[in-house]
């Protein structure tokens, strides 16, 4: 019974979710934003369908009328904020509200929209206002709104009510893809008992992940804008304006000290600079991020107000080779991580001491580049990525597809709509230079061929500037996914999962993949993968697993075969990972994933030490410091 609902809220989900842009909301002359972060009221709901709010219209009051109700910090995942195992594993529905009071001049000005906005919900929302349900949207990590100005203006004396109704389900069609096991034997199990599973190796957090926000725009507005950058044509922009027929759209550009440096007119066309300030990498350049302004305005009728839209615009190619990876037309070595959206308490919830410690803790490592595995990362993370010159593989939430029936069409429909809703959001971030459209997919079954050649087309299709990857840790010679990629991108774990121990084993068997994958497809690879799990403070010498210096020696074997391989065609190393993490309970895990160079609370264990000295003796080989910069007088 349970799984049949969660199927319905798969086919509801598909609505309406490719119309429109998705600009990140920013304020201008124009534009109002209004933060709704702060404490919801929160209510799970454990009735054995997961059912009551709905046959009893929670939304249609307040939740607090409803039942008992707890206090939930937005953003923030819901499962470690109390002290009940219950809602840390809670599956089903839970509901959040609140009330607030919607500026008065918003509602009486008709020339406004009024749009809320959720920055992300795991796994599939309904969001009502004032009992009035606006929207629905399936998939965490990725932002869904709506128009609700009419609405709030149906009772503009009376406070705003909002209701988001949020379940973390996992189907065999979800991206991740999961299942729900019922346990039916009474012997056993408890009457109605059932379990999640699922096939990836995080904690499925959930809840309100990042803000939710109400913004206002214009009523004739800029919808979306598109920019490709080269060094001719420096920026060629495409702006889309809804609510009007045939606007004029002005556009100007400006450099960093807020001069004009060129400007245009029409929905699209060409600015070429003078001198143009390309955007580089951190580490390869003594300025790296800098960012050009694009300030889009269209021209409303005299008596209408005009919207003024800034979009952070950075210069820069992207070109890959069967041997190199080149960004601005430089080979681009990635000497970086893998990440998670993880803490302690908060959980997914995105958080800004956070954010800006690990820009700290990744710049100190030399690191310049990172992956988004396995999901697509808070929008505020990719904007300090383009400023600070992180290289960035933005990965979308395709990760743990292992069931032969996750390879359907409703499957890949779904996977093809994230895509476009990941595209759609990020395609204007100079620093993401690659998409990736799974993690570890079972890409040896027979239907992964067909699975993949569409998805990456698609892909390609909704950006031909961009290359396309999956991670894989299949056999090279059954992978039917790996014909389709511009990059391989490979994950390996020599010594801890297989070969237990023998870090002895690691040079021979990594020279082995490399060779297999390149003689095989001719690509440059990346390994997107590697590492080892240390519980921080063990120690033994010689070196044993779970300790410190066994992952010291496991990245000391693996850098001795990326350093006779990247003279030829290896373009990449990305440690897995950059801090521990939360993942299920289970035998292999001792609180989590240990295998974080950081410890999750952001300590380094005597790993990051060795990554540390490797990633800026490679940044001082390959790239172009300034002195202040050059590592150890950082
Ligand atoms: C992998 C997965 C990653 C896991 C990691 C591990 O291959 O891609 O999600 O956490 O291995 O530590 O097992």
């Amino acid at each position: 019974k349970y799984l049949a609902l969660a199927a319905r809220w798969h086919i509801r989900g598909a609505w309406g979710a490719l119309s429109g842009g998705m600009l990140y909301p920013r304020e201008s002359p124009s534009r109002e934003v209004k933060d709704l972060s702060g404490l919801w009221s929160f209510r799970a709901d454990f009735s054995p369908g997961r059912n009551a709010g709905f046959e009893k219209s929670w939304f249609s009051g307040r939740l607090s009328e409803t039942g008992p109700v707890i206090d939930m910090p937005v953003p923030a995942s819901f499962n470690d904020i109390t002290q009940e195992a219950q809602l840390r594993d809670f599956i089903g529905w839970v509901w959040y509200d609140r009330e607030l009071w919607v500026p008065g001049r918003w509602l009486s000005d008709e020339g406004l929209r009024i749009v809320l906005r959720v920055g992300s919900a795991h796994y599939y929302s309904i969001v009502w206002v004032n009992g009035a349900k606006v929207m629905e949207h399936e998939g965490g990590h990725l932002p869904f709104e709506a128009d609700v100005g009419n609405v709030l203006r149906k009772n503009p004396s009376q406070p705003c009510r909002i209701t988001i109704a949020v379940n973390n389900t996992l189907t065999l069609q979800t991206l991740p893809p999961g299942s729900i096991q019922h346990m039916d034997d009474p012997t056993m199990y408890p009457p109605g008992y059932f379990v999640q599973n699922i096939n990836f190796d995080f904690f499925n957090y959930a809840g309100i992940h990042r803000p939710v926000l109400l913004y206002t725009t214009p009523n004739v507005y800029i919808d979306d804008i598109a920019v490709q950058t080269s060094f001719a044509d420096n920026i060629v922009y495409q702006v889309s304006v809804a609510g009007s027929s045939e606007p004029a759209v002005q556009v100007t550009l400006t450099d960093k000290d807020g001069r004009c440096a060129a400007t245009s007119g029409g929905s699209s066309g060409t600015l070429r600079v003078t001198d143009v300030n390309l955007w580089w990498p951190y580490l390869m350049h003594e300025n790296p991020g800098y960012l050009y302004s694009l300030e889009v305005r269209p021209q409303a009728a005299a008596s209408r107000p005009t919207d003024l839209y800034a979009l952070p615009v950075g210069v820069r190619t992207v070109r890959v080779t069967d041997t190199r990876f080149f960004i601005n037309n430089k080979p681009f070595y990635f000497h970086g991580v893998n990440k998670h959206e993880d803490y302690d308490i908060r959980g997914k919830g995105l958080d800004w001491p956070l954010v800006v410690k690990d820009f700290n803790l990744l710049k100190w490592l030399g690191a310049n580049s990172f992956r988004t595995s396995h999901y697509p990362y808070a929008e505020e993370i990719l904007q300090m990525c383009d400023r600070h010159g992180i290289v960035v593989i933005d990965e979308c939430p395709g990760v743990g597809i292992k069931d032969i029936r996750s390879f359907g069409n409703a499957s890949l429909a779904h996977h093809l709509v994230v895509m476009e809703e990941l595209v759609r959001r990020d395609k204007n971030h100079p620093s993401v230079v690659m998409w990736s459209v799974a993690n570890e997919p079972a890409s040896e079954m027979p239907p992964a061929g067909r699975y993949f050649k569409e998805l990456i087309s698609h892909t390609k299709a909704l950006d031909p500037h961009r290359p396309v990857t999956f991670v894989s840790n299949s056999n090279f010679n059954r992978d039917l996914g790996a014909p389709y990629v511009d990059v391989i991108c490979v994950n390996s774990y020599f010594s801890w999962y297989r070969d237990p121990g023998h870090v002895e084993v690691i040079p021979i068997q990594l020279k082995t993949q490399f060779e297999n994958w390149h003689g095989k497809y001719q690509r440059p690879i990346i390994q997107s993968e590697y590492g080892a799990d240390v519980v921080s403070g063990l120690h033994s010498d010689p070196p044993m697993m779970f300790t410190e210096e066994y992952q010291e020696v496991v990245l000391q074997n693996y850098h001795k075969v990326f350093d006779q391989k990247r003279k030829e065609y290896v373009v990449g190393e990305l440690i897995w990972n950059f801090a521990d993490f939360m993942t299920a309970q289970g035998t292999l895990r001792v609180v989590g994933n240990k295998k974080g160079i950081f410890t999750r609370q952001r300590q380094p264990k005597s790993g990051a030490f060795i990554l540390r000295d490797r990633y800026w003796r490679l940044a001082n080989e390959t790239g172009r410091l300034p002195p202040w910069t050059r590592y150890p007088c950082h």
